[in-house]
C-alpha cells in the first residue's frame, strides 16, 4: 500500500479536491517566544497546499504588525490566543488593524476562543470567525473558501456572529493520525544554550487525565475523536533527526501535555521511542526534556530514557497537601510526589515542577503543609522553589464550581476567587507583594527561575560537553545559593502565614528581602560567568568538533 501523504489525509476533508486560489498569502500572529508549535502546524499545513504564509510575533509593536499586514495584503489574518490573559491585548491589536484600514478576514484559535467562543466574539468584535479546537483542517478549508469567494459559514468547527446571534457549526473531529500532518514549520531561530540549539516538538496531543484547573483536557475532550493521540515513535525520531541534521538541533523540548508513559500501551510507546533513539544513532548526540505527572515516574523506564538522552523532567506536582490534590483533582498523592522527586534525584535527572501554593481550598495549615513539602523536595537546593496561585481559566471544572458557589471574581484577563477564610486573602496579597517586589518567584528575571535556568544549563553541559574540571565545585556553589534562597523564601511564607492567622509580629518586609535576593542573583551570575569564562576554550572546542563531525 502506498504511504499516505499529508495531502491524502486532508482529502478526507476535501483538502485536495477543493478549489483554491493561492495567489494571496495568509498571515498568522501569535506568541512566538520559545517557538509556537500551533502556528507552526497551521503554517506547514497551508504551505503544503500552496499558500504563502507569514508568521508574526504578537510581542512585536502594533505598527510593525500593521506594516507587515498591509504589505502582505493577505486573504486572512489568523490570531493564536494560547494564553487567556492576552485576550484584551489581542483585542487592541485587531482594533488597531481595523482602524488602520485592514479589511480582510480575521479569525482566532486556541484554548480560550475554542472553549468560550461567545465571549471571544463579544470581546473582540473585529473578528469575523473563531476556529474551534485543532485548527489545521478548519483553517485550510476556511482559507480555500475565502480564496474562491465561496461561502465559508457552513464549514465545521467555527463560530461567527449573525446579526445579534452567535452561530457555532458542528465540531470537526480531532486529527486522527498526527503523523499525516506535515512537520510544523519553525520560522524562528532556535534558542541557543552555550551554542547548542534547542527546538520544541510534540510526540502526542491531548491528556487522558482530568485535573480540575486545566483547560487542556477540556479542549481535547470537547471535540469529537480520540482524546490522546500519539505519533509513531519512528516518526518522532525522524523529525528529530531532520532537525538535528538540518538545523543543528541537539536539545529537544517535548511540549506534550503528558508525555506518553501512563498505562501499559504508552509505557510500551516510551520503550519503542527509546529503542528508536538508539537505533537512529541520536542517543548520545542529542538530549531532550519532557513534561509528565509524578505517578508515572519509576526507576526502570526513567533510567532507560535518561540513557537515551532525557535530561530534564518537568512535573506538574501542583500541591503538597492531600486536600489540595483533591481540590485540583490531580488523582495523585503527596507520597507519590515525594517518591517521584526522590527517584529522579537518584537517577541523576534534573527536574522542574509546577506548584500551586494557593488553591481555592487553601487554609493557613495547607499553605504551611505546602511549604513543608517544598522544603522536603528542594530544601537540599536541587531546584529553585517556584509556586503560583491556581487561576480559574475558562472551560475548566474548577471555574464552573467557583462560579456556582459565588466565589468567582476578577475578569477574563485576571480570573480569581476568594479564599474561604478572608484572612487568607490578606495573607496572599501581602506575600505576593513581597515576593513580586523582591523578584523572587515570578518572571523570567526572578531569582528562582534564574536558578532553574542555571540548573538547566548545568545539565546541558554535563550531557553535551566533555567533562569540565571544577564542575562539582561549581555545582556545590549553585546548590548552596539555591538552598539558601529556598530556605528563606519558605520561611517568609511560613512566618507571614502566622502573622495573618495568629497575629504574630511581621518580621519581613520587601525592603529587607530585596537586597538579599539581589545579592543572590549577583552571586549566581558571577559564579556562572566565571565558570563559563574559565572553560570557554573547552566549550568552544567541543562545539567546533561537533560542527566538523556534522560536516564530515
Ligand atoms: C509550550 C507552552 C508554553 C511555552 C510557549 C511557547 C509558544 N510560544 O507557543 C512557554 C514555556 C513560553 C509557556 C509559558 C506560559 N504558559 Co504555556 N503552554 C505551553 C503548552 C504546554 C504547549 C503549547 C503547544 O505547543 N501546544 C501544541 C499546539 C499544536 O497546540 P495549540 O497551541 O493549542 O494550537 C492548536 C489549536 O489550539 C489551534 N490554534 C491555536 N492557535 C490558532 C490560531 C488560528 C488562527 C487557528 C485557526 C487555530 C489555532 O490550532 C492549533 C493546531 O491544532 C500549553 C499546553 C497546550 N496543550 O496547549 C501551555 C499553556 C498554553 N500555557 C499556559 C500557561 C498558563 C502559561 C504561563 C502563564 C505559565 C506560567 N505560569 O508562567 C506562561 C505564560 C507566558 C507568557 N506569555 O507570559 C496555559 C494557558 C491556559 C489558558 N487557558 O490561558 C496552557 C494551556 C497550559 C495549561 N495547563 O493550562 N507556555
Ligand atoms: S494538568 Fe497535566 S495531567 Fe492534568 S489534565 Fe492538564 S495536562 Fe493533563
Amino acid at each position: 500500500m502506498p504511504e499516505l501523504s499529508p495531502f491524502t489525509v486532508l482529502n478526507g476533508a476535501g483538502g485536495d479536491r477543493r478549489q483554491r486560489d493561492t495567489s494571496r498569502p495568509v498571515v498568522l500572529v501569535g506568541f512566538q517566544r520559545q517557538g509556537n508549535l500551533g502556528l507552526g502546524y497551521l503554517a506547514s499545513t497551508l504551505r503544503s497546499h500552496g499558500y504563502e504564509v507569514m508568521v508574526f510575533d504578537v510581542e512585536a509593536s502594533e505598527d510593525e504588525i500593521l506594516e507587515a499586514v498591509r504589505a502582505a495584503d493577505p486573504l486572512l489574518v489568523g490570531f493564536s490566543l494560547i494564553f487567556q490573559f492576552y485576550i484584551r491585548r489581542f483585542g487592541a491589536l485587531l482594533r488597531y488593524l481595523r482602524e488602520n484600514g485592514v479589511t480582510c478576514h480575521f479569525t482566532m484559535g486556541g484554548h480560550f476562543p475554542s472553549l468560550n467562543y461567545r465571549d471571544t466574539l463579544q470581546l473582540v468584535p473585529e473578528l469575523d470567525s473563531v476556529v474551534r479546537f485543532e485548527g489545521e483542517l478548519t483553517l485550510l478549508e476556511l482559507v480555500d473558501l475565502l480564496s474562491t469567494q465561496s461561502d465559508w459559514r457552513p464549514i465545521q468547527g467555527i463560530a461567527y456572529r449573525q446579526g445579534t446571534e452567535v452561530i457555532a457549526t458542528p465540531l470537526r473531529p480531532l486529527v486522527a493520525d498526527l503523523d499525516l500532518l506535515p512537520y510544523p514549520d519553525r520560522d524562528y531561530p532556535p534558542v541557543a544554550v552555550l551554542g547548542r540549539n534547542a527546538m520544541p516538538l510534540l510526540a502526542s496531543r491531548g491528556c487522558a487525565r482530568t485535573c480540575s484547573f486545566c483547560s487542556i483536557h477540556m479542549f481535547y475532550r470537547t471535540a469529537p475523536g480520540k482524546i490522546v493521540r500519539t505519533r509513531k515513535p519512528a516518526q518522532v525520531v525522524r523529525e528529530m533527526r531532520a532537525l538535528h541534521e538540518e538545523r543543528g538541533v541537539t536539545i529537544f523540548l517535548f511540549q506534550d501535555d503528558d508525555f506518553p508513559l501512563f498505562g501499559p500501551v504508552w509505557h510500551r510507546w516510551a520503550g519503542e521511542f527509546v529503542g528508536e533513539l538508539h537505533q537512529s544513532g541520536l542517543a548520545g548526540r542529542v538530549i531532550w526534556k519532557m513534561n509528565c505527572r509524578a505517578d508515572v515516574v519509576e526507576p526502570a523506564m526513567f533510567a532507560a530514557m535518561r540513557d537515551a538522552g532525557l535530561y530534564l523532567v518537568y512535573m506538574g506536582l501542583e500541591s503538597g497537601s492531600e486536600e489540595g490534590l483533591k481540590t485540583l483533582h490531580k488523582q495523585t498523592t503527596v507520597e507519590q510526589n515525594i517518591r517521584a522527586v526522590e527517584t529522579l534525584k537518584q537517577l541523576g535527572l534534573m527536574f522542574e515542577f509546577g506548584f500551586m501554593l494557593f488553591d481555592p481550598s487553601s487554609t493557613f495549615e495547607s499553605v504551611r503543609e505546602n511549604a513543608r513539602f517544598l522544603r522536603t523536595i528542594v530544601g537540599d537546593g536541587s531546584a529553585g522553589a517556584v509556586f503560583c496561585r491556581m487561576l480559574p481559566y475558562d472551560g475548566t471544572p474548577i471555574k464552573d464550581e467557583l462560579a456556582r458557589t459565588g466565589r468567582l471574581l476578577g475578569d477574563v484577563c485576571n480570573p480569581t476567587y476568594n479564599f474561604l477564610d478572608p484572612r487568607m486573602d490578606a495573607f496572599y496579597d501581602e506575600l505576593t507583594r513581597i515576593v513580586d517586589v523582591t523578584g523572587w518567584v515570578h518572571g523570567y528575571q526572578a531569582l528562582s527561575p534564574q536558578l532553574n535556568w542555571i540548573w538547566n544549563e548545568v545539565a546541558i553541559i554535563e550531557r553535551l560537553f566533555p567533562q569540565l574540571s571544577g564542575m562539582e565545585a561549581y555545582k556545590r556553589k549553585v546548590r548552596e545559593i539555591t538552598r539558601a534562597s529556598n530556605e528563606l523564601l519558605l520561611r517568609v511564607v511560613e512566618d507571614l502565614s502566622f502573622v495573618f492567622s495568629d497575629g504574630a509580629a511581621n518580621l519581613w518586609s520587601a525592603g529587607e528581602l530585596e537586597p538579599k535576593c539581589r545579592r543572590w542573583v549577583e552571586d549566581l551570575v558571577r559564579e556562572r560567568n566565571e565558570f563559563i569564562f574559565e572553560h570557554q576554550e573547552a566549550l568552544l572546542g567541543a562545539l567546533e568538533t561537533n560542527a566538523q563531525t556534522a560536516c564530515a
